[in-house]
């Protein structure tokens, strides 16, 4: 099912219907904007050689806003993938420690600058760390979804791969374990076209991910990265079937890619120009901040004001990052072994027992 073939003019009536505020509406747009910014920013610093490597969410920002405001930050779970710098805005994470991460500093949240640039996570905002083989992730969270049945926290856990990585065996098993087991779990698929350099004819025989859903007895819900509305009220149902135990939802996000693979890859040996230009008229921040402004929602004054705010946070983070201290050797070893668990530590209880 296509939610987003036909988006609203204006949006301000279905979005209160949605149960959205001109607040929320701000607050989406404003996270997008951030997570846009702070990631332009990384590619200044890796073109000027202060950080080693930039994977980008640019283009993605507008599905990653619209099904994460449907979350509860802090107490819902959200195992992200590397284009996920505007889900985990959205969650918690603050520019400052998402800089801290593409500096590879001691502070840094992810994994105390082991892990690579763009591989989120933090422990307090219940972000998983992001693995680099790809949807690796995707079994985690299923597994976090049965401990939330488990002991009835009524969380909700969310995990995203692009549609490359949905072709992985991990993402049949855990679809298929999840969706008998009716568990509170959310697969976002980041349909963007492409893996790397592989065009997505060459990644899937079907035209939308989506439709494997039916073999898992599931919805499938297609929605746009431009309708930043059509995914939050995808997200907002799915949502809703899991925290009342009718199981999982996948969501397919049609996204752009609106820069190279990353910033080792160049894909003008791989895609025309043309269609590079084409694409970028498919990205989701003008889309909305059109929609926000035709509404009323956005004026001049409230735009001015966040574009200030906003490059004032990037302007801190970097400053911030660039002075943050390097890890020091003697710490190699640490968070290997569990001597240092910061919080509650888990419980030993067995599979299918419920308790310890
Ligand atoms: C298991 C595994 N195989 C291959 C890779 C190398 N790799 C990293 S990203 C990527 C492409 C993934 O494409 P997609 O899932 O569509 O996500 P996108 O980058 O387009 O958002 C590949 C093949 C990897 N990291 N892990
Ligand atoms: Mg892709």
């Amino acid at each position: 099912m296509d939610v987003s073939a036909n988006q609203p003019n204006d949006l301000t009536a279905p979005a209160a219907s949605a149960g959205l505020t001109r607040d929320d509406l701000v607050g989406l747009y404003r996270v997008m904007a951030l997570g846009r910014a702070l990631d332009e920013r990384m590619w200044i610093l890796n073109r000027s050689g202060r950080v080693a490597f930039v994977i980008s969410g640019q283009g993605h920002e507008g599905a990653q806003a619209g099904i994460t405001w449907a979350l509860r930050p802090g107490e819902d779970w959200l195992a992200p993938y590397y284009r996920s710098i505007t889900a985990v805005l959205r969650m918690g994470m603050t520019p400052r420690e998402i800089l801290l991460g593409s500096y590879a500093r001691a502070d840094d949240p992810s994994s105390g600058g082991r892990q690579m640039p763009n591989h989120y996570g933090h422990i307090g905002r219940k972000i998983l760390s992001v693995s680099s083989p790809v949807a690796s992730q995707v079994l985690h969270a299923v597994g976090i979804a049965l401990a939330a049945k488990l002991r009835g926290t009524g969380e909700v856990v969310v995990t995203s791969t692009g549609e490359g990585s949905s072709n992985q065996g991990d993402v049949h098993e855990a679809l298929n374990f999840a969706a008998i087991h009716h568990l509170p779990f959310i697969y976002v698929v980041e349909n963007n076209g492409y893996a790397i350099s592989v065009p997505s004819a060459r990644e899937l025989p079907v035209d939308d991910v989506a439709s494997r859903a039916v073999a898992y007895g599931i919805p499938g819900v297609i929605v746009r990265g431009t309708d930043v509305l059509g995914c939050y009220i995808a997200a907002k149902e799915a949502v809703r079937r899991a925290r009342a135990g009718e199981g999982p939802t996948l969501i397919e996000a049609k996204v752009e890619r609106l820069t190279a693979h990353s910033s080792d890859d160049q894909q003008t040996r791989y895609r025309s120009e043309e269609e590079i230009a084409a694409h970028r008229a498919l990205d989701p921040l003008p889309a909305f901040r059109g929609q926000l402004r035709a509404a009323g929602v956005l004026t001049d004054a409230a735009e001015a004001a966040m574009t200030a705010e906003i490059a004032a946070e990037v302007e801190d983070a970097t400053r911030f990052a660039e002075a943050a201290a390097d890890p020091v050797v003697e710490d190699v070893a640490r968070w290997v072994f569990a001597e240092d668990w910061p919080g509650e530590r888990p419980p030993a209880w067995g599979f299918g027992t419920g308790r310890d």
